[in-house]
This record gives structure tokens, sequence and C-alpha cells, in this order.
């Protein structure tokens, strides 16, 4: 699946038609009335989140966006059509930024929320509208209203219940497989993951949705390996979920070069609450998964739990703790 999260596209709105001078021509009728109708209203532009979607690729491939102008109006007092709004689906997580790429205008949260990013012109009025007692065949008309046109940008800021983060190779799309119905790519080389990929599950009947973005390595922030790019992705995550290989050997060293990576995306990063879990422990034996968590304590303040994600163990726990955490 391609993938894109920050995307400049200019809209613009259809114009309103222009009213009609126009009038009555019949037989025996010599000087008929005014019966120009009015024109149409320009379509607007509105945007639709859907849950669907996951990706702004969509606005990669064309950049301008139209809506159609309302028809002229018409003799005999037809009204013209209105034009039809454009109707833009974009995913959850949705920003709208003005063309500064700063101001924010509107942030889709939900499913199915609605915002009109440009208005359509007003119709243009018809001659009839003009007709008085001093002036019985007015050839007065307006233009229709100019549609609204503007630049804006478009970024995607995953809202997920739980940011899944650590180093390449951790185990990150692994669990996040494995406790959810998500098919992300897994394989035993580094930077496997190229977009954040979304989860959801459930226990007890409350949902949880989980984000696994790419790995984190030193000097992340300074785009080593993937950048810190994709950390946009954990920015609305409530929680984090710093998954460590046991295997590592420094694992703190690991635990604290995430940390500092988190910390120079932002210290809303940071300060968000966080679960260490150490995977893989079917790699080694219950003694030294033992020593190793309890070193570990002395030096991390966090929960630490441990699982093996490929025999499936402690998943159900960190599941309950991970929706208890959530659900409050
Ligand atoms: N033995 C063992 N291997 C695991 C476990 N969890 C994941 N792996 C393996 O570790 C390798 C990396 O797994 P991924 O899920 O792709 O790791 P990732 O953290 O998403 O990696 P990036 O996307 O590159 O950051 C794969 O070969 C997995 O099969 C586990 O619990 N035990
Ligand atoms: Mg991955």
């Amino acid at each position: 699946m391609k993938f894109l999260d920050q995307v400049k596209i200019n809209i613009k709105a259809g114009n309103g038609g222009k009213g009609s001078a126009s009038f009555r021509r019949e037989k025996f009728i010599e000087f008929g009335g005014p019966n120009g109708g009015d024109g149409g209203k320009g379509g607007s532009i509105k945007f639709v989140s859907e849950r669907n979607l996951n990706t702004l690729i969509d606005f990669r491939y064309q950049q301008h966006f139209k809506a159609e102008k309302g028809e002229d109006g018409k003799s005999k007092n037809k009204t013209g059509k209105s034009g039809s709004d454009l109707i833009l689906k974009v995913p959850i997580g949705t920003q709208v930024f003005e063309e500064d790429n700063k101001t924010l205008i509107f942030d889709f949260t939900k499913e199915g929320q609605t915002y009109i990013a440009a208005i359509g012109g007003k119709e243009g009025l018809g001659n009839t509208r003009f007709k008085s007692s001093t002036n019985r065949s007015p050839k007065k008309v307006t233009k229709g209203g100019t549609g609204e046109e503007f630049c804006i940008w478009l970024q995607l800021k995953t809202i997920a219940d739980v940011g899944i983060v650590g180093m390449p190779n951790a185990g990150k799309s692994s669990l996040l497989a494995a406790l959810t119905k998500a098919k992300p790519k897994i394989a035993n080389y580094q930077f496997t993951t190229l977009n954040p990929n979304l989860g959801v599950t459930s226990y007890d009947n409350k949902e949880l949705t989980l984000a696994d973005i790419p790995g984190l390595i030193e000097g992340a922030h300074e785009g080593v390996g993937l950048g810190y790019k994709f950390l946009r992705h954990i920015e609305r995550c409530k929680n984090l979920l710093h998954l460590i290989d046991i295997t590592e050997k420094n694992l703190l060293k690991c635990y604290f070069q995430v940390r500092k990576e988190l910390k120079k995306y932002s210290n809303k990063l940071i300060s968000k609450k966080e679960i260490v879990v150490l995977n893989k422990t079917d790699l080694i034996d219950k003694e030294e998964i033992l020593k190793i968590t309890n070193e570990l304590k002395k030096k991390i303040k966090t929960k630490i739990f441990i699982i093996s994600t490929v025999k499936k163990e402690g998943l159900l726990d960190l599941k309950k703790i991970l929706i208890s955490n959530v659900h409050k």
C-alpha cells in the first residue's frame, strides 16, 4: 500500500450561474414582461472522514480540485441547475491547515465528520427579479458569485490509543499482527515497516486501537534510518508501548536511545504514559529473563512486561493492561 501523510492541494468551489435577461415572446403579446430565471448556486468543496482510509495517497496524483459551477438561468423563469458539491474523502486523523501549513482549520477526529472547505458562489439573479412598478421591462441581471478558492495542506496524524515504538526488528509489527487483525509486513531485517500500520482489538467489549510505526535508531531526529517523521503518527496516541528485543546486548542503551529520539521530536511524546515490553522471551531461558528484568527494573521506573509474540505468551495480560489504561 502506498502511503502519504502530508500534501498541499488547491480547492476551488464552483461559481454561481448568471441570471438570465429574457422577455416573454408570445403570439399576440407585443411587449411581454421579463421572464429571465436565476442562475444555479455553485457547488462547494466538502471533506468527509472515513474509517477505511489510512493514507492521503489519492491526493498525490491530483492536486487541483474544482466543484461544478451553477448553470446560467434560462428564459421562462427557469432557474439554472446548481453545481454539484465535490466530496473528498479523508482518513480519520486528517488535519486541514491554511497555506502556511501551521494554522489549523479543521481536525477530523471521528468517522463521518464533514467540513465545508470552500463555499460555492451565490446564484445570479434573472431580470424577473428586477421588475417594479416603474420598470416593467428591466434588462438588469446579476452575475453569479465567485466560488471560494484556497490552497490548503492536509496532514494525517494517526489517532490510536497506543503507539508501538522501538528499535527496528524488535517485533513491533509482529505484535500488532498478533493482537489485531492487521496484516503488516514482518521480516527479520531492519526497517521492514515503511509506513504506519493500524489495528483494532477488543476485550470485554472495550476497543483498543494500536499503531505500529517504523523503527527508530540513534540519530533518527537527524534523518538516520527512516528519520523520525513517522513520530507524527504517535503524537496523538494516548499511550506508548515501548517494545524491546530481550536478546539485545545492551537493553538499557536501546531503551534510552529510543527515549532520546522521542524527546528530540517533542516533550509531548516523552511525557506520555509508557509501558515497556520485552519481546522474544522464547529465545532465552527463564533464569536469564528474570535476571534481565530485575536489572532493568532498577533503572527504569515504568512497568515492565515480558512477552513472546511468536509463542503468544503474555499477550492476553498485555492486552488487558493496555485496555484498562485507556478505558479508565
Ligand atoms: N523468536 C521470536 N522472534 C520474533 C518475536 N517477535 C517477532 N519476532 C521476529 O523478529 C523479526 C522482526 O519482526 P518485525 O515484527 O518485522 O519487527 P519490527 O519491529 O516491526 O521491525 P521494523 O519494522 O523493521 O522496525 C521477525 O523475523 C519476527 O518473526 C518473538 O516473540 N520471538
Ligand atoms: Mg515493523
